[in-house]
């Protein structure tokens, strides 16, 4: 069977890290391939949203460093709502350094990211060393990396060789690695989970290089996993309606690619 073809349950008996095999299982369980990137500035916005989409999403993806209040509360409530709702975190920080540093990034400073994100990413740019830095920290604690293999914005340098030595890090590394942020699936053998950001049913851009696709193209064309909306929730109208019809078009896509629908 093909891989994409298979569910998400069937597809997270094949994965190790337990941050995969919690999100896949979580998908099917919630019937949801629906993230939500929570671009918002305060802690009362921060965790508006989080309790008001927890419902429909399985990740809910933070810009921690973008709360002008920010304190360990938020933190411990954000997590209290990961658990009534059941989804995941995802801190998109998208380290860039050397091994060292990006160690002491992910565990220490003001948010401590890896004692509360599920998940989080990391550029391959410095190489390797990345992967090695962040696992330390991250594996003893379940968490699972994503590696950015491409971005949605236009003029990216993440293109053709560059997206394919990332493909090859997350081959060598895939105790930690589990998936990448990506705009199409890679034809490898192994099953990587891929989330994707750029995704809206309206607007084509934003100005300032964000390009949109539909959930459609993302799921069926490109063979993605997660389909990662911001804007286009929380951007104007009721939220919630916006996240229903976002996740509703998601997972017809998933239900048309496994045969389902
Ligand atoms: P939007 O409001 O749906 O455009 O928000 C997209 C989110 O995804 C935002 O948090 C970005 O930081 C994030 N993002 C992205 O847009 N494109 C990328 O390639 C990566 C992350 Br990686």
């Amino acid at each position: 069977m093909s891989l994409l073809a298979k569910t998400y349950t069937q597809r997270a008996e094949a994965h190790t890290n337990a941050a995969a095999v919690r999100l896949l299982r979580l998908m099917d369980a919630k019937k949801t391939n629906l993230s939500v990137a929570a671009d918002v500035t305060t802690k009362k916005e921060l965790l508006h949203l989080a309790d008001a989409l927890g419902p429909y999403i399985c990740v809910f993806k933070t810009h921690i460093d973008i709360v002008t209040d920010f304190d360990q509360d938020l933190v411990d409530q954000l997590e209290k709502l990961a658990e009534k709702h059941s989804f995941l975190i995802f801190e998109d920080r998208k380290f860039a350094d050397i091994g060292n540093t990006v160690k002491l990034q992910y565990s220490a400073g003001v948010y401590r990211i890896a004692s509360w994100s599920h998940i989080t990413n990391a550029h391959p740019l410095p190489g390797e060393g990345i992967v090695k830095g962040l696992a330390e920290v991250g594996m003893p604690l379940s968490r699972g990396l994503l590696l950015l293999a491409e971005m949605s914005s236009q003029g990216s340098l993440a293109t053709g060789s560059y997206t394919l030595e990332a493909v090859r890090m997350a081959q060598r590394n895939r105790d930690f690695v589990f998936g990448f942020i990506g705009q199409q699936r890679m034809d490898v053998p192994e099953d990587f989970v891929y989330l994707t950001p750029g995704v809206g049913l309206e607007a084509k851009g934003d100005g300032l290089g964000q390009q949109y696709r539909t959930p459609e193209q993302v799921i069926l064309d490109s063979g993605c996993d997660v389909i990662i909306v911001g804007r286009g929730i929380y951007g104007s109208g009721d939220i919630a309606a916006n996240a229903q019809r976002y996740r509703e078009a998601g997972w017809n896509a998933y239900l048309k690619r496994t045969g389902q629908l």
